[in-house]
């Protein structure tokens, strides 16, 4: 099977977002709000798992006490401002995209590979940030929170993705960082190649066909934790790679 797409997530993945980028939007926007909650780094990462900034709030508020009228009041509004202030910080230059992930891009797109970003971040900040950080790289489709009526690890963000790409699963792959973003692959009957971050390491991965901890560099490899689909992949995540996880062979490697 030929790979005829990839389909990227963002935080996390292309970027390294949420700790240093969300996060501290979010404690911004409660600072502005004379709210006293504050995220820690710790904490924050166990927020992370449930998917987007709306609803993250809204469990948070709910497990503080915070009744529902008041919170119908308060989230919206606290996530517009939230959404202001990552505008910012990205366009300040604090939030990065991860080494090796501009290579792969321009990799997959110089060999005709479409290509795509499904988020369940919001559009608000997604597309100032890709064209703050890759300037250089058209996406074919970028589906974003706003556009889907379920977060992951529901699969709707990569099935809308997949149909404005107008490519079948089978032909395409998925790269993420998260359980979430692989349950949601997985559901979408993609393949998926996992680079993880700080926050997911510890993630059950085990639906992902390659887990690496990083895109790596040819100069600068990155670790290979899982080879499940036997790609043979040495630590550079590269368009052959990808295109092994759509006909997986022998396992090889740890994990
Ligand atoms: C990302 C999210 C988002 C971001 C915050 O998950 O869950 O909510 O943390 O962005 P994934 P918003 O990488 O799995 O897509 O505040 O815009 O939701
Ligand atoms: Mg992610």
């Amino acid at each position: 099977m030929t790979l005829r797409a990839v389909i990227f997530d963002v935080d996390g993945t292309l970027v390294d977002s949420e700790r240093d980028g969300h996060r501290v939007a979010f404690n911004l926007a409660f600072e502005e709000f004379g709210l006293p909650y504050r995220w820690d780094v710790d904490t924050y990462g166990d927020l992370l798992r449930t998917t987007g900034g709306q609803r993250r709030i809204d469990a948070y508020l709910a497990g503080e006490g915070v009744d529902e009228a008041e919170r119908a009041r308060l989230v919206p509004a606290l996530h517009a401002r939230k959404t202001e202030l990552m505008t910012g910080l990205i366009e300040e230059g604090r939030v990065e995209l991860r080494p090796g992930a501009h290579r792969l891009l321009t990799e997959l797109a110089a060999d005709g590979c479409r290509l795509a970003v499904a988020t369940t971040g919001s559009r608000g900040w997604v597309e100032g940030l890709l064209a703050k950080v890759l300037p250089d790289v058209t996406f074919d489709a970028t589906v974003t929170g706003d556009e889907v009526d379920e977060r992951k690890p529901d699969p709707e963000a990569f099935t809308v993705a997949l149909e404005r790409l107008d490519v079948p699963a089978g032909e395409a792959v998925v790269v993420e960082d998260s359980a979430e973003g692989v349950e949601a692959s997985a559901a979408a009957w993609l393949a998926c190649a996992v680079v993880v971050n700080g926050y997911t390491r510890d993630h059950d991965l085990k639906a992902a066909g390659l887990v690496l901890d990083g895109f790596g560099e040819p100069d600068a490899p990155a670790e290979v934790l899982a080879d499940r689909a036997g790609t043979g992949c040495t630590g550079v995540l590269d368009r052959a790679s990808l295109s092994r996880l759509l006909t997986p062979g022998d396992a090889r490697g740890p994990g």
